[in-house]
């Protein structure tokens, strides 16, 4: 691995030293020939993403709301390959695209939900979405800017209508137990049943085992032809080009007994690893800290605790924790981590498509502004859920409904995208600015993101280093991050005051002499003059 590694990276300078060299040749030769000097090099020219490892920043894209390429009004593929410019354009200076470097796409196989957790075909795109073809091509098109693309992949159920479990059914029912889909599924007698566990009973004295919904029967992982039919599942797509996937709700493969469900995932990904080592894999277990961290040694897994209006994020963005609380959190959750799993990256987020959205949470903009500086200038490989970044709203409200998470992107640019079906949000909450709107607005939180991402993907040490939080006082303080030889501070101002701080006087507690400010960002400025720094309100920067 650290072998791989190196010599990744020496190609990568070498490529990078080429591209110099190609860049300053003709320049150094018309120089000697006593030729006019040259055009300034264009610093908005677009230069090649430099990540060869898993340390993206990813974009979480709901297919059907995010864009539509054919005027059905429903999102799609062809969409997604029509935005992908805003997504990122292959310019890692561009400050007018997001310049992610993962995406993650919501389910896409033919299934009978708008949402699409309950597989009906996993071999088959839903005809809403698009086609194989179209999906060879989104995947094409994301490789060439570099860009790692992983789907949602629901395998602990299906829908009822896969015809695995409609012959399951059957052959249940007719007592046939040579048949090979007589034990597809979990299936009880009713006496049999497990405190806890949701099942549907369906003829013959049997019940099937459906902790989401009678429609989505859970598959038997005991039996060894289901563990193959779904590692082929994965391996196909992987064959087609796709980078890993979202796995959904790990914990249900063997729901209540952790231990087992974690040694099936161990055995999944020892099986896609061995077809690709860097496969990018990341498990949604939704349940207390300590139980995510279980599943660490299998894969890396979402930290649910930074997401959500009371999560560690909010909390503090909202001026309500402490920085020092959320920095000793990072620091202790990355070495938690680390002890699980050596290559383990924290995977933080605000939100997602079962929670509702962030920007609702805030009384101001600003504080989301905040939010996004300490989750996007943190480490690991913290996701985007589409439309955070434009600061769309949506939430369950009194309605119940989690479509009014998933509300159609607002492009503005003339073109009519549908709400899931279901969806009931108010408009009067909704914001009234769109991409094109925010686009043309340096000031807009959309033009900040693009800003921010800049900023993350210029510093190898934000994603990969090794966090130390750093005190100073409630709202200000941050972290010493260190990576191969590299060694970053990185401090927030929360609060609505200005912080001003000698550097000289913290070199000791923070065990470093910051000498330098490299980047600023957030509502305010900072200024550093001699070892006095000063930080505006709600702002960031990174010391050197
Ligand atoms: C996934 C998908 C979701 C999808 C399914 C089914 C699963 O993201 O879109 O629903 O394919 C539970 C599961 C998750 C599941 C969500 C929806 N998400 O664990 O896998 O439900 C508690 C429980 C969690 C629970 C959560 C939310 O522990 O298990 O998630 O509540 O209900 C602290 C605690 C933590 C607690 C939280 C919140 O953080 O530590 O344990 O979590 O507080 O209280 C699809 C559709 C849905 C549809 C469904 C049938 O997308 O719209 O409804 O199918």
């Amino acid at each position: 691995m650290m072998k791989k590694t190196a010599i990744k990276r020496v190609t990568r300078m070498s490529l990078c030293l080429l591209l110099a060299l190609a860049t300053l040749l003709p320049t150094l030769a018309l120089a000697g020939c006593g030729e006019p000097d040259p055009e300034p090099v264009d610093p908005n020219a677009p230069v090649a993403d430099p990540v060869d490892d898993n340390y993206r920043t990813f974009y979480q894209i709901f297919v059907g709301s995010f864009a539509d390429s054919n005027g059905d009004g429903f999102g799609d593929l062809g969409g997604i390959i029509e935005r992908m410019d805003y997504l990122n354009d292959g310019n890692l200076n561009s400050d007018t695209s997001l310049g992610v470097q993962g995406i993650w796409l919501s389910p896409i196989f033919s299934s009978p939900s708008y949402h699409k957790y309950d597989a009906k075909d996993y071999y088959q795109v839903d005809w809403r979405f698009g086609t194989e073809e179209t999906l060879k091509e989104l995947i094409d098109l994301c490789h060439e800017r570099n860009i790692k693309i992983i789907l949602d992949l629901a395998i602990n159920h299906t829908s009822s209508q896969h015809e695995w479990f409609l012959k399951f059914k059957e052959a249940r029912i007719s007592g046939n137990t040579e048949d090979p889909y007589y034990d597809f599924y979990t299936c009880v007698t009713n006496s049999e049943r497990v405190n806890g566990i949701q099942y549907q009973g369906f003829g013959g004295g049997w019940f099937y085992e459906c902790n989401f919904s009678g429609d989505m029967p859970e598959l038997n992982y005991d039996n060894p032809d289901v563990r193959e039919a779904m590692l082929d599942v994965a391996k196909y797509y992987m064959d087609l080009g796709i980078d890993g996937f979202r796995f959904d709700a790990v914990k249900y493969i063997y729901y209540g007994d952790t231990a087992r469900s974690v040694d099936f995932w161990k055995w999944y990904m020892s099986e896609l690893r061995a077809i690709d080592p860097d496969v990018y894999c990341v498990g949604e277990c939704w349940s207390a800290e300590s139980e995510i961290l279980e599943y660490y040694p299998a894969m890396n897994c979402f930290n649910f605790a930074m997401s959500q209006a009371e999560g560690k994020v909010a909390m503090v963005a909202k001026g309500v924790g402490s920085v020092k609380g959320y920095t000793d959190y990072i620091q202790s959750l990355q070495e938690r981590i680390r002890e699980k799993n050596p290559d383990g990256m924290v995977m933080g987020f605000l939100s997602n498509h079962d929670m509702d959205r962030i920007a609702g949470v805030f009384i101001s903009e600003n504080n989301m502004r905040v939010a996004a500086n300490l989750y996007l200038l943190c480490a690991g490989s913290p996701v985007i859920y589409y439309g955070e970044e434009i600061g769309i709203r949506g939430s369950r409200g009194g309605a119940n409904t989690d479509a009014n998470r998933r509300l159609a992107m607002l492009w503005g640019d003339g073109y009519v995208l549908r709400d899931p079906v279901g969806a009931n949000y108010s408009s009067d909450y909704q914001i009234k600015t769109t991409v094109v709107d925010q686009m043309a607005d340096e000031g807009s939180l959309l033009r900040y993101y693009c800003r921010l991402l800049t900023i993350r993907h210029k510093y190898e040490a934000i994603a990969r280093g090794t966090y130390t939080s750093l005190e100073h006082s409630k709202k200000f303080g941050g972290f010493l991050v260190t990576y191969e030889g590299e060694t970053l501070g990185i401090f927030h101002n929360t609060g609505i005051e200005a912080v001003t701080v000698d550097l000289a006087e913290y070199a000791e507690a923070w065990g470093y002499t910051f000498t330098e400010l490299c980047e600023q960002i957030g509502v305010d400025t900072a200024t550093l003059d001699g070892t006095v720094l000063t930080v505006g309100p709600q702002t960031s920067v990174i010391l050197k």
